[in-house]
């Protein structure tokens, strides 16, 4: 679990590290028109820790709460992800990251236990919550490394 958490605290620097020292028209650039560019994918990622840091605060609060995903491809279309300031957005990430860390220590195992929904039935732990948000920012840093080759 301890493991766990510093991986946790530790994603905003990734991602500052993995796009540190890029030009604008690196962070712009799409691989393919169906592909996003690094801009976008930040963004994306800030915007995914929205939802999630709600779903981890929900089963922590409620019983067995109802979570909700969204819908990807459709918020990078239609709020306009290439207008989105991204530095607010890592400080977003930042933000919600950080305020998640006191609820983090000293968590029971049966808080751990916790679980919530989705409206499909398939049901998760807090501990599962928590582990697929690292995940996450993994999957998308290994997705910003390949953008950065694709540029070259
Ligand atoms: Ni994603």
């Amino acid at each position: 679990m301890e493991k766990l958490i510093e991986e946790y605290s530790q994603d905003y620097a990734l991602l500052r590290e993995a796009i540190e020292g890029l030009s604008e028209e690196q962070l712009r650039f799409q691989p393919a028109p169906d592909k996003w560019s690094i801009h976008q994918i930040v963004i994306h990622v800030a915007d995914a820790e929205i939802l999630a840091t709600h779903r981890l605060r929900k089963v922590l609060a409620e019983e067995e709460p109802l979570l909700l995903s969204f819908d990807q491809e459709a918020w990078t279309d239609n709020l306009d992800y290439e207008r989105l300031d991204r530095e607010q957005h890592l400080l977003l990430f930042q933000l919600l990251r950080a305020s998640m860390l006191p609820l983090l220590e000293n968590l029971t195992p049966e808080q751990l236990e916790r679980v919530g929904k989705y409206p499909d039935g398939v049901q998760y732990t807090f501990k599962e919550l928590l582990e697929l948000r690292v995940q996450h920012v993994r999957v998308h840093l290994a997705q910003i490394e390949r953008v950065k080759q694709a540029f070259r």
